[in-house]
């Protein structure tokens, strides 16, 4: 009869877990993911902030294995991003189309997991660039978001981010960057500047590539060099330690 009692208990239980798990909370991408893998590339919410401050993102579940966290997209030009500190830090845009997370976000998800981060691009004749690297985090809002890079780990677009490594955040309203005048305000976007920069993923958009001045496209210097606008660039992480499922 105990036995029998357990066996009832345990069933019970089991399909407890399996009705509660429809209001699952998902931190990132990865987490739907591990939910349902047949969850195609789009926009979801997920709860970085806990279950009170959802979030909606644009999840890429196809590239490499899928999984990934887009915390900054572009590929028409449609949003404006020479925005202040204030923007930067609450995210900004449509997670449809063009958009930046917001640096709160940013940190939130780096906080909860290790995450790798992969960066995707592609050039005006409709070539694709990616490069990645082992490790992404960055610090909280006390620290300037500064910003904790782990090493080039392959992609042939090369290396273009690796100098801007430690950098804390820079607007054209909060200057942090190594450079005496404010990298932003000269290059046109908000960023981990360095002196100033050899990618500007939130520097202007410029049409078929072309721009008038150096530097304020959105580039990524060791595949197109410092003055080509890149059709398209997002920047994603996901969790190193692949989800068991
Ligand atoms: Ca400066």
């Amino acid at each position: 009869m105990i036995q029998v009692a357990l066996f009832v208990v345990l069933l019970g239980l089991t399909a407890s877990v399996q009705a509660n798990s429809k209001f699952y909370l998902p931190i990132d991408c990865e987490d739907i993911y591990c939910h349902d893998n047949t969850s195609s590339s789009g926009v979801y919410t997920i709860y970085p902030g806990g279950p009170t401050s959802p979030l909606h993102v644009y999840c890429d579940m196809r590239t490499d294995g899928g999984r990934w966290t887009v915390f900054v997209r572009r590929f028409d030009g449609s949003e404006n991003f020479f925005r202040p500190w204030k923007s930067y830090k609450a995210g900004f845009g449509n997670v449809a189309g063009e958009y930046w997370l917001g640096l709160e976000n940013i940190f939130l998800l780096t906080m909860r997991k290790e995450n790798e981060l992969r960066v995707d691009m592609e050039d005006w004749d409709g070539t694709l660039a990616s490069a990645k690297y082992s490790s992404f985090s960055i610090d909280s809002e006390h620290n300037g978001y500064q910003l904790h890079l782990g090493s080039f780990s392959g992609g042939n677009a090369g290396d273009s981010l690796g100098n801007q490594n430690s950098m804390k955040f820079t607007t054209y309203d909060k200057d942090q960057d190594q450079w005496e005048n404010n990298c932003a305000r000269q290059f046109l976007g908000g960023f981990w500047y360095n002196k100033c920069h050899a990618t500007n993923p939130t520097g202007m958009y410029a049409p078929n590539g072309v721009f008038p001045f150096r530097n304020v496209q959105v580039i990524w210097s060791t595949w197109k060099g410092l003055n080509y606008g890149l059709k398209s660039i997002a920047m994603k992480i996901r969790s190193v330690s692949k989800c068991p499922c």
